[in-house]
């Protein structure tokens, strides 16, 4: 990993920390509207994934899509804005949470679908092979997804037709409240790609070097029409399934376990071991994220609300 990219993944790991910490305390304070799932403790992966694409490159993510929309180049006060429900937001205030998208730099959207952005991310893949317009899609999901028909078709369809996407499941161990073990035999779900005819590799999702390591693979390989590969990142929500959910089906100890092995405590060590980056640089980093934090919640204070003419204007079903 070269000096930029390290400063590009610490900013980023630090701009979604900071995002969710303040979008659970607008919630709690009853200033924003609706609920939250959280990305709190998942930052390695959305950073070291998308630390690897361009701009016109293609992602799809999924109702805790904070953390994506952030790594793929999402702006802050856009994302402010859709959450305050505010005429500047990305989608002018009707998608919230769950429907950020920006098409212009390669988001296809958040989705409150369980599994719904793999047949699409599939289909995005299927565009560029047959445009040859030299794009890669990452499809982001998770755990429970992977029970979902619609993730064994897309990824069937994936690797049969040798489409350039990389299919990354971030296994967080829960569905709600469902133990992916209690409804899933095999713990690693990267295997399932064997039944596809397509690579795949399992790595530790909490630390950002051995995620961008495998994701560099995966997406150099589908940008040179070699196919798909699937990821499985092994990692760990901080909070409940969304905002205000007790999260009564975890215990305090494995809790404490993965609270050890925090991704950006994790991160920080090894810039600061491998000499990518030293501690005024991560410090300034930090007080910039911050500083366009604190300007994104003004904006999408500030904003104005959608105008009633326009409730039914973008609405296609
Ligand atoms: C098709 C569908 N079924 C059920 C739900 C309700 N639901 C929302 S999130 C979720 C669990 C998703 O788990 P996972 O895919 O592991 O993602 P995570 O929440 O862990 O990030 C469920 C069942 C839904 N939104 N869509």
């Amino acid at each position: 990993m070269d000096k930029s990219t390290a400063e590009w993944i610490w900013q980023t790991m630090v701009k979604i920390r900071l995002f969710e910490e303040e979008v659970e305390r607008l919630l709690q304070s009853g200033e924003l509207p609706g609920f939250a799932h959280f990305y709190l403790g998942q930052e390695a992966c959305a950073s070291g994934v998308c630390a690897n694409l361009a701009q016109s490159d293609y992602i799809t993510s999924t109702h805790r899509g904070h953390g994506h929309c952030i790594a793929k180049g999402g702006r802050l006060d856009k994302m402010m804005a859709e959450l305050y429900a505010k005429e500047t937001g990305y989608n002018k205030g009707k998608g919230g949470s769950m429907h950020i998208a920006s098409p212009e730099i390669g988001i296809l959207g958040a989705n409150g679908i369980v599994g719904g952005g793999i047949p699409l991310a599939t289909g995005a893949a299927l565009s560029s092979k047959l445009k040859k317009d030299g794009k890669v899609t990452v499809c982001f999901f998770g755990d429970g997804a992977t029970n979902q028909g619609s993730c064994h078709e897309s990824m069937n369809f994936g690797a049969a037709f040798q489409l350039p996407i990389v299919y990354v499941c971030e296994n967080n161990q829960f569905g709600v409240g469902t133990r992916i073990s209690e409804v899933t035999r095999e713990p690693d779900l990267g295997k399932r790609a064997i039944g596809y005819g397509m690579p795949f590799e399992i790595a530790d999702g909490q630390d950002v070097f051995a995620v961008h390591d495998v994701a560099r693979k995966a997406i150099a390989n589908a940008r040179a029409g070699g196919g798909p590969t699937m990821l499985e990142l092994k990692t760990w929500r901080y909070r409940a399934h969304f905002s205000g959910e007790p999260a009564v089906y975890r215990t305090k100890e494995e809790e404490a376990e993965w609270l050890k092995r925090d991704p950006l405590e994790i991160a920080k060590k090894q810039f600061l071991d491998k000499k990518l980056l030293d501690k005024t640089q991560m410090k300034e980093i930090q007080a910039a994220a911050q500083a366009e934090l604190e300007a994104a919640v003004e904006f999408g204070r500030t904003s104005p609300e959608p105008a009633l003419e326009s409730a039914l204007a973008d609405v296609y079903a």
